[in-house]
């Protein structure tokens, strides 16, 4: 069995989330951050057996798309630390972050 992690823009949380129970997948849903836009995402923690992770990584991959999106991160202006100026980036997110790690075991009680 593989455990897949998958980071998600909530954008395509719906679409992904039809997919994976129209394909008979369970799947967890957690609510999460990104580390660097601190803006939310989702990530799945998605239990499958080895034969099915290319299915499911499939659907992940049909299901999220990448964005632009535009960050603000202030500047300090000369040396005065209460100056700031602030220059839009454009930074791309996703489609999707996905990390597949072996289970030794797994039991549902
Ligand atoms: P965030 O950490 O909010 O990152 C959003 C986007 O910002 C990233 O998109 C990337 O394009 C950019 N970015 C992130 N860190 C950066 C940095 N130090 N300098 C410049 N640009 C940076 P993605 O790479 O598609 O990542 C989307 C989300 O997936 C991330 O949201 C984070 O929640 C997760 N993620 C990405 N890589 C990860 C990793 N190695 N471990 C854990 N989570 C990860």
């Amino acid at each position: 069995m593989q455990m897949i992690f998958a980071v998600v823009q909530d954008k395509d949380v719906a679409r992904l989330s039809d997919r994976l129970i129209k394909a008979g997948i369970r799947a967890t849903k957690l609510a999460s951050t990104g580390g660097f836009l601190r803006a939310g995402n989702t990530t799945y923690m998605i239990g499958v057996e080895d034969s099915r992770v290319d299915e499911v990584l499939a659907h992940i991959k049909q299901s999220c798309r990448a964005r632009e999106q535009l960050v603000t991160p202030l500047t300090p202006l000369g040396n005065q630390v209460e100056s700031f100026v602030s220059y839009p980036v454009s930074v791309q997110v996703g489609g999707a972050t996905v990390f597949v790690i072996r289970v030794d075991r797994f039991e549902q009680f």
